[in-house]
């Protein structure tokens, strides 16, 4: 029988189980990239696992969220970052060299090859055709380690394109399609395969736009084939000896298919407050725009801002909108400033911010009060902007500037002309001078590993025992983002090594109030609905509840990621049997785990009991072997340090 891409990536790599859908499977993991935010963490744990050099292929450490330095303590988490890199083997990118996936796709990327970041949009290498996946800090030490990356075997999802785009609707729109269509839940527990006649007319920085936001549908990753388009872009980067062909068997067999006739599509945006909540333009109206941000990781390539510079060319952006424009990476913002491109974007009267996530993560920029932001970004979370009353649309860059123009939501297809092509060049800029390699195996014991005060101890769990009896300290609803659970932003970014800090800022969206109620408690249950965990994979999301002495999550259903960070940081995830007995839970309830130890040792299903109420209520707790052994060690390190 005939093999997907992800299926014939999967059978060079894998370790341990076998491919069959649902099941656990170990691959081994080529490369490995982490950024500073979850970098500091990931790097503490990797150190925690005395692994002297990194074993996998590739490993590059980059710093691109939190470049404000507004205090000591980024500059501090920057070097501690780099001089672990220069230590054990690992490529550092240095502030100021652009955001990870860009940077990864243009410099290290290979067709064919795994890769494990410790962000959840590192499945924007999937637009090279590599099987690219987000995960929590601790796997992504763990692969470094030379260990293998754990997921559920997948079912396979084809996504067939036909035709072409229309002048003026972008990748970016063809992404917004596939999430009206599957929903921030749709693609969990699946790979999104890109296929058919129209995937030859996306170039790679349109595909990665597409997998990169193939996150927001919850999927283990998105990947494009590998054909004559990746090898000149590869080509144009000068590794075309980094490519090699890759494509589905013409009897490959999926689970689901998606038809897409890339010309049937309208430019789209995704309406507050979540990525699926996709409308055309032109059905949500000519609102008026107060803000409009272009770049992130999902829009910020060569190939996007030359199609800005060109809208914004000789106008004047509305006067009652400010425009933001951050170059995806350096490559990107010289070539710009080379072809004059950077010298329209600054007379158009756009604010050009360094090469990095910035407002994407709430790093500056937050809206005015109320206000609504347009943005080429990939989440539009309630509060994440910074501004918890302000509306997030996300729009293409085509629509972004054609809006920042005319200071209301406009179809860029109504307003602009012919479009002329945008072809990428044959050659980019390529200096790698803000790439720092690390120090030869020979000289590594020299290298001193530079640690700022604020770096703390992270959270150890204790093993699942069976005698656990806590109350419910939080009761929330369906899709509960890591952007809840562990805001982010630039007042609580600076702190993501220091967890009892970091701590008082738990579920502060939803609650003010939680952290002290958890403390107070001393141990906990958080109560959940569906997708819980959704978005990032900041493992802060369960170290920190880890840390406020949450042992349990008890949820209609979980997000990937967050579901193995939980466990791999010892909390307990369960779900319920009915999801009807979400009811029968309150906040404040008091909640028995008779027999839990044994029960997952067993694999047994459980009965909680509400002490509170009376009611028994069934929940199960599906973990595969491994999965079991790390909650009955205590969580990911505990049971790597067990192994030896
Ligand atoms: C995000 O987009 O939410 C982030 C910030 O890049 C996160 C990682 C983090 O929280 O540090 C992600 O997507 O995993
Ligand atoms: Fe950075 Fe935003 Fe991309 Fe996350 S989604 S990696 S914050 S640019």
């Amino acid at each position: 029988m005939g093999m997907t891409i992800a299926e014939k990536i999967l059978s060079k790599h894998i370790v341990d189980g076998e491919m069959i859908k649902g099941q656990e499977i170990g691959i081994k993991i080529d490369q490995t990239l982490t950024q500073d935010a979850t970098g500091t963490m990931a790097y503490l744990e990797f150190e925690a696992m005395g692994v002297p050099r990194v074993k996998t292929e590739r490993s590059v450490a980059y710093i691109d969220h939190n470049t404000l330095q507004s205090g000591f303590e980024n500059a501090d988490d920057h070097r501690f970052i780099g001089s672990v890199a220069k230590k054990h083997g690992i490529y550092f990118s240095r502030p100021g060299n652009g955001i990870c996936h860009q940077v990864h796709l243009e410099r290290f990327g290979i067709p064919g090859k795994t890769l494990i970041g410790s962000d959840s949009h590192t499945p924007t290498a999937g637009g090279l055709g590599m099987f690219a996946c987000g995960a929590g800090g601790l796997d992504v030490a763990v692969a470094m380690g030379g260990g293998a990356y754990y997921i559920t075997m997948p079912q396979m999802v084809r996504v067939n394109l036909t035709g072409r785009l229309s002048p003026w609707v972008a990748a970016k729109d063809v992404i917004l399609e596939v999430l009206r269509i599957l929903t921030v839940k749709g693609g969990v527990g699946k790979v999104i395969e890109y296929g058919g006649e129209g995937v030859a007319t996306l170039s790679v920085p349109e595909r990665s736009t597409i997998t990169n936001m193939g996150a927001e549908l919850g999927a283990t990753t998105s990947i494009f084939p590998s054909d004559e388009v990746t090898r000149a872009f590869l080509k144009a980067q000068g590794r075309e000896s980094d490519w090699s062909p890759l494509a589905a068997d013409p009897d490959a067999q999926y689970d689901q298919v998606i038809e897409i006739d890339l010309s049937s599509l309208r430019p789209m945006a995704a309406c507050p407050h979540s990525p699926d909540a996709v409308k055309t333009v032109k059905e949500i109206g000519q609102i008026k725009v107060d803000q409009v941000c272009i770049g992130s990781c999902t829009n910020s390539s060569l190939y996007d801002l030359m199609k800005v510079a060109y809208i914004l060319r000789g106008k004047r952006v509305h006067p009652d909108v400010s425009l933001a424009i951050a170059p995806g990476s350096r490559q990107v913002f010289q070539m710009l400033a080379e072809n004059g491109c950077l010298a329209d974007l600054i007379a158009s009267g756009a604010r050009i911010l360094e090469c990095a996530c910035g407002p994407c993560i709430g790093m500056g920029q937050s809206p005015n009060s109320g206000g609504v932001s347009l943005r080429t970004f990939n989440r539009n979370f309630e509060g994440r902007s910074g501004t918890a009353d302000a509306g997030v649309y996300l729009v293409s860059p085509e629509v972004a500037a054609v809006s920042a123009l005319s200071g209301v939501l406009t179809d860029p297809c109504d307003a602009l002309g012919d479009m002329p092509a945008f072809p990428l060049p044959e050659r980019f800029l390529i200096n790698d001078n803000m790439i720092v390699p690390p120090a030869p195996e020979a000289e590594m014991d020299e290298v001193e590993i530079l640690r700022g005060p604020n770096i703390k101890e992270f959270p150890i769990a204790e093993a699942v025992g069976n005698n656990l009896v806590a109350p419910v300290i939080l009761k929330v609803g369906d899709n509960i983002t890591t952007d809840h659970i562990m805001p982010a932003g630039a007042k609580i970014l600076p702190y993501r090594s220091n967890i009892p800090y970091l701590s008082r800022f738990c579920f502060a969206v939803c609650d003010e109030t939680f952290a002290e109620r958890a403390q107070a408690a001393g141990r906990g249950v958080v109560i959940g609905g569906s997708n819980y965990g959704q978005g990032s994979s900041r493992e802060h999301a369960a170290l920190v509840p880890l840390y406020l002495g949450i042992r349990v999550v008890l949820a209609k259903s979980f997000a990937r990621i967050h579901r193995s960070n939980l466990i791999n940081a010892g909390i307990l995830p369960l779900t319920f049997v009915n999801e009807a007995d979400y009811d029968a839970v309150s906040q404040g309830d008091e909640l028995a785990f008779p027999d839990a130890r044994d029960c997952v040792e067993q694999g047994k299903p459980l009965t909680v009991i509400n002490r509170t109420t009376g009611k028994k209520i069934p929940v199960s707790c599906e973990l595969s072997g491994r999965s079991k052994d790390i909650l009955l060690a205590g969580g990911l390190l505990n049971y790597t340090r067990q192994q030896g």
